[in-house]
């Protein structure tokens, strides 16, 4: 299906939002003043936002210890991410959750997580809940080459399969584990969508640094799952820019890996080159979208530097959830 004018405008904005947040947060971290530990996105935000630009607010995603890019192509509001990595009090969790715990339950957004391989577990509760509410909706959960070594999310697979749980096992192989390559820390069968696939799970493949590949080939498994046939998964190849953590020399890389994954996968470059060879956009209206990212990250950082700390009378507050 051929996308229209302003999908293709607001595609690109999501990923180029996301681009801006994560190289400006690349700087603001080496000033000190972000506490804890971040882990950049950047890299990868076709596979983001490729699968969230078909969800709705009340379909649900669960998220990784790299979770800019998802809540960013979920919706959540940018300006109180920044806040919230600064841990300042008006933060869009308060400044109580930082870089690894963002989370926005209005969008559909249920949380980073901390823990390798947690994703998974709560994605197939939301699906259930969602196949309860029986409207059709789903849940997806984001996890890494590293997280599908994870008993947890073996069990979560199995247990969205019994259940025929409209969940989505989405496998971005971003081909690193921390300072692991897959190609040590993945059995010798490399094929992680196979791992769903023994299951009984259906599954599908696509490049996940080409936005349009990503988003045709998610549509075809949004169909399959919202018909009711059960969970589903997604292998994504894709690619991580930054270090594991920003403060990572990256010594592990091969020579020249960086500067050849940058030249030739890069989703936002392989966007621009296809919609203007095919004439769908001009140059002109993405650089307007880039200006529009910068100048929005650089409002969400300067307002963030400028915003409260939390009271610290109100630690112990928002630690349970009250119905
Ligand atoms: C249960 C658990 N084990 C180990 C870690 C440490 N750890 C944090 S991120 C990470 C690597 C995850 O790799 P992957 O799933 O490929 O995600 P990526 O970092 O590539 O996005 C590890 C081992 C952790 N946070 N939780
Ligand atoms: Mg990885």
């Amino acid at each position: 299906m051929q996308l229209s004018r302003d999908q293709l405008l607001r595609a690109y904005s999501q990923m180029a939002i996301i681009r801006a947040f994560e190289e400006r947060l690349h700087d603001e971290i080496k000033t000190g003043d972000i506490a804890g530990f971040t882990h950049l996105y950047g890299g990868q935000e076709a596979a983001a936002v490729g699968v969230c630009e078909h969800l709705a607010d009340d379909d649900f995603i669960v998220s990784t210890h790299r979770g800019h890019g998802h809540c960013i192509a979920k919706g959540c509001d940018v300006k109180g991410m920044m806040k919230e990595i600064y841990g300042r009090a008006d933060g869009l969790c308060k400044g109580k959750a930082g870089s690894m715990h963002i989370a926005d339950v209005s969008v559909g957004m249920l949380g980073a997580n901390g823990i390798v391989g947690a994703g998974a577990p709560q994605a197939v509760g939301a699906a259930l809940a969602a196949k309860m509410d029986g409207k059709g909706k789903v849940a997806i959960a984001f996890s890494g080459d590293g997280a599908c070594n994870q008993g947890t999310t073996f069990e979560a697979m199995n247990m969205a399969v019994v259940t025929k749980a409209p969940c989505i096992f989405v496998f971005e192989n971003n081909h690193y584990s921390e300072h692991t390559g897959f190609d040590y820390a993945v059995g010798t069968n490399k094929d992680i969508a196979s791992r769903a696939e023994a299951f009984g799970m259906k599954v599908w493949r696509a490049n996940g640094s080409d936005f349009f590949d990503t988003f045709d080939t998610m549509r075809e498994v949004l169909d399959y799952v919202r018909a009711g046939n059960g969970p589903a998964s997604i292998e994504l190849d894709t690619e991580r820019f930054y270090g594991h953590f920003e403060g990572d020399p990256q010594r592990y890389r091969g020579p020249g890996e960086l500067d050849r994954i940058r030249e030739e996968r890069d989703c936002l470059k392989a966007f621009r080159e296809k919609v203007t060879a095919a004439g769908l956009l001009g140059h002109a209206d993405l650089d307007a979208v880039d200006a529009a990212a910068l100048a929005l990250i650089e409002e969400a950082t300067t307002e963030a530097r400028a915003a409260a700390p939390p009271d610290p009378a109100n630690v112990t507050t928002d630690v349970y959830v009250t119905y």
